[in-house]
């Protein structure tokens, strides 16, 4: 087999975000654009020559055509063997799944998660290790490095592999197993959760809906809600995975779910309800009427987990992003564990999990997991929750108080401003900078300002520090605000507003968050120039 060694120049743009690169789908096909990241990858990386890679993405369109070009430069980069899932398919934490079961070298998943997807959406991609985490800042800064001196990368001539027939298919001297993306996953779930339990839940009446948003959990839900434990086909909704995912947006929150919600929160509700995002790695939990707030799912699922068979012998301790609420932070303290506040982004937690120091993992953006895998998981979210409700035969909505009345309530609420101008997004962040020095000791009605700074975090595991993490705004009484720009967008600028509130009070619990944190939200805009930088009355999500 001929390797060809094609020349190309370099594009100043590849640099990851938040979790890989996530462009436009029409960048990614501008001639050479993913091979010169695909290469830059396996230049970093390193691979020794016989290495097995993990090769798989969320189904969205340009899936299937960028899995054909990787594979034949994994050829012509000396992997000896590719593992692809069946069609292409493989949600995020399938992928970090098989990666560590297989022990494989890593993988690459190709995925722009919960952006919307078809020819004019967006695609993605990024590198896990062989821990089966995405890659540390110090890799995606080497890949990157790699991508702006880039001059030629390697491939070969070959046909295209039948993605839709499992088993072994060859590239010249390369092995490519097509291989069931579901089965190796469900049984991680199967080994971790009482599905005893929540087979005789589901068959007692107790009546779920979980929505795939047409994204890649579908065959996932239906193997493991329906074939395993029981659940009625209609309990899994939109569970095709499409390429454009029914021009949906596929992030499981109150505004992009709303099927799913206006069902939860309708007549003849089911008792629980729950939706993923486009990679599988997020997580909504909804109870009759009741939506669970991600910081406080974290929280309860740490609590009870004692509840579950894969937890039973105890939590080494809690890891939460910085703008995730207390909440977690409060559980800990309660057993006796440690807590860790990381930046946004499931790669910090990689390194913990590795050393043993953190047992469970979440961010307030509807990402929780644990160290089965080294990411957030959607599915193995949900089915924490079933096997506490199953345990504890009380409803989503009875537990969640009940966790408030013995920890109290973090009042939490995030404020998306999506696709504004950089520029204006910009000035909003360097206002805050420049307030630093005259915000403490300010009084806002009856709050005060304690201290503000911006986030950095020295990885205590490998020393690493990352800086400008996310400006915070702290208060006398623990309430804070953080502002942060996403790094997972592609079209202009999103500024994320976190607001928390302490609540001990219990006869206050029920109120509506967005009452409860009205006082702060006003500040938040008041500080930032909100309305007047952006021309924005209001959020475009609010979660
Ligand atoms: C967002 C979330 C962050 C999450 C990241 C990837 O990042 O806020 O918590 O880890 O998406 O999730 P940002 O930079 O846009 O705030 V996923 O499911 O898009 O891989
Ligand atoms: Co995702």
């Amino acid at each position: 087999m001929q390797t060809l060694t094609v020349a190309t120049t370099p594009f100043n743009d590849q640099k990851p975000g938040t979790s890989g690169l996530r462009k436009r789908v029409s960048t990614f096909q501008k001639p050479h654009y993913l091979e010169n990241f695909v290469q830059a990858i396996f230049d970093s990386i390193a691979a020794p020559g016989g290495s097995t890679l993990v090769l798989g993405g969320d189904g969205r369109h340009y899936n299937r055509e960028a899995i054909q070009v990787i594979l034949k430069m994994a050829a012509a980069n000396g992997f000896a063997r590719v593992m692809v899932g069946l069609d292409g398919i493989l949600s995020t934490p399938a992928a970090s799944c098989v990666i560590r079961k297989y022990k494989t070298y890593g993988g690459i998943i190709l995925s722009a998660s919960h952006n919307p997807g078809g020819p004019d959406g967006d695609f993605g991609i990024k590198y896990n290790g062989s821990n089966g985490g995405p890659a540390t800042e110090t890799v995606t800064g080497a890949i990157y490095a790699v991508s702006k001196s880039i001059a030629q990368y390697r491939s070969v001539n070959a046909p295209d592999v039948a993605l839709d027939k499992p088993g072994d298919h060859r590239i010249g001297s390369m092995t490519v197993t097509v291989f069931d993306p579901v089965a190796d996953y469900a049984d991680l779930m199967e080994s971790l959760f009482d599905f005893g339990a929540i087979r005789e839940l589901l068959g007692a009446g107790f009546r779920i809906k979980f929505d795939a948003m047409h994204a890649v959990t579908g065959p996932y839900a239906r193997e493991i809600f329906v074939n395993r434990l029981g659940a009625s086909a209609a309990s899994v909704m939109n569970a095709v995975p499409l390429p454009d995912f029914g021009n949906g947006h596929p992030d499981p929150n109150l505004t992009y779910a709303r099927e799913l919600v206006e069902t939860m929160y309708g007549d003849n509700a089911p008792d629980f309800g729950a939706a993923s995002d486009g990679d599988g790695d997020r997580n909504m939990i909804l109870g009759r009427h009741f939506f669970v707030n991600p910081s406080d799912s974290l929280a309860i699922i740490a609590a009870n987990a004692h509840l579950v068979p894969g937890y039973r012998s105890g939590l080494a301790g809690i890891a939460r992003s910085m703008p995730t609420s207390a909440a977690a932070d409060r559980v800990a303290e309660s057993l006796g564990i440690p807590c860790y506040e990381t930046p946004t982004g499931w790669k910090f937690f990689g390194n913990l999990m590795d050393a043993g120091k953190v047992t469970l993992c979440g961010e307030e953006s509807f990402g929780t997991g644990s160290d089965h895998v080294r990411e957030k998981d959607g599915l193995w979210a949900v089915l924490f929750w079933l096997n506490i409700v199953a345990a504890r035969k009380q409803s989503v909505e009875t537990i969640t108080l009940e966790h408030w009345t013995q920890f109290g309530r973090n009042v939490y609420s995030r404020h998306d401003y999506e696709g504004i101008p950089t520029d204006a997004a910009n000035g909003v962040m360097q206002l805050l900078h420049d307030s630093f020095k005259t915000l403490p000791g300010k009084e806002f009605g009856r709050y005060a300002v304690a201290f503000c700074d911006d986030f950095s975090y020295t990885d205590p595991v490998d020393g690493s520090v990352s800086t400008g993490q996310g400006v915070r705004i702290l208060f006398t009484d623990g309430s804070r605000i953080v502002f942060r720009l996403s790094g997972t967008g592609t079209e202009g600028a999103t500024l994320r507003i976190y607001l928390e509130a302490f609540e001990p009070d219990v006869s206050k619990h029920k109120l509506d968050a967005q009452t409860a944190l009205a006082e702060l939200i006003s500040i938040a805009l008041q500080v930032t120039e909100l309305r007047a930088r952006t021309g924005r009355e209001a959020p475009t999500v609010i979660t």
